[in-house]
């Protein structure tokens, strides 16, 4: 059996010293606007073993309802930098972080820095949110487009926060469990004889082998519950069939997002940069 990949215990002792020894952390958490953050680190042993974890109640519900209507704003405010795919039903501002105060305290939040910092060990870490909106338009392929893995390279880590409650038919989280390890990557091209890069499983020959497979986890939560994933396990939103789903994202990068993530910032000098 292969071994559980595992931190070492002084940097697990060292991040949440730091983190947790934040002035600033504690003054937004004695105004109550900071989401209960106690033990997502802890959590941290849940990506190493599972590929994700999941922490309910990480923002309050009015909070989630300030959020909402800050992404709905944004999508409309800068329209004309606002990503769509599935079918027009997948709006996604990149940088929504740089044009939104509310948004920014997400994408600085110190303790899923730590967490990036323990997991990924980033020399330059950098994180950007993506504010993103989804409806059930017909043939929607969910949030992400259809199951896949971010990359085949080295770990990545993003935070997903649920501002709307997700129940199965409003576009799940969906992950396979153990699918970040290098052996998925193995099986997989194995069992579905793709490539051992391949990324993308999203043109629905595979629909079959994921819903069925034993290690499928959906995570319907309410809103305010926070995942954390590594993203190179095999994942996707699931496709809406009612509703609208509302989220915050958080790329956590080691220096820039790619060339490609970077075209698709808000400029709010007009057009995307
Ligand atoms: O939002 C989700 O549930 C997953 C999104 C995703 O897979 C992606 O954007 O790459």
């Amino acid at each position: 059996m292969r071994p559980s990949l595992r931190l070492p215990s002084t940097l697990l002792r060292a991040v949440p010293a730091a983190c947790y020894g934040s002035t600033l952390a504690l003054r937004r958490w004695a105004r109550g606007r900071l989401p209960r953050s106690e033990g997502l680190l802890g959590r941290l042993g849940a990506v190493e073993r599972e590929g994700f974890a999941v922490a309910e109640g990480f923002v309050p519900a009015p909070e989630c309802d300030r959020l909402r209507a800050e992404v709905d704003r944004l999508l409309e405010e800068y329209a004309a930098d606002v990503q769509r795919t599935s079918n027009g039903g997948d709006e996604r501002l990149f940088g929504a972080d740089r044009v939104s105060a509310a948004i920014g305290e997400f994408a600085s939040h110190e303790v899923l820095s730590g967490c990036f910092a323990a997991y990924c060990r980033p020399r330059k870490p950098q994180c950007m949110t993506m504010a993103n909106r989804i409806r059930a338009t017909p043939e929607n392929l969910g949030s992400g487009n259809g199951w896949h893995r971010d990359s085949v390279g080295a770990r990545q880590f993003k935070a997903i926060l649920y501002l709307s409650d997700v129940d199965r038919e409003h576009g799940p989280f969906q992950y396979l469990r153990g699918s970040h390890r290098p052996t998925s990557r193995v099986r997989t091209a194995l069992e579905l004889g793709t490539r051992f890069d391949s990324n993308r499983f999203d043109t629905g020959e595979f629909d079959d082998y994921f819903a069925g497979h034993p290690d499928l986890v959906t995570v319907t939560a309410s809103a305010g519950t926070l995942l954390l994933a590594d993203t190179t396990g095999l994942h996707r939103g699931a496709p809406l069939t009612s509703g609208t789903r509302h989220a915050l994202t958080n790329y956590f990068t080691d220096g820039p997002p790619a060339d490609h993530v970077l075209r698709l910032v808000v400029n709010p000098g007009g057009g995307a940069a």
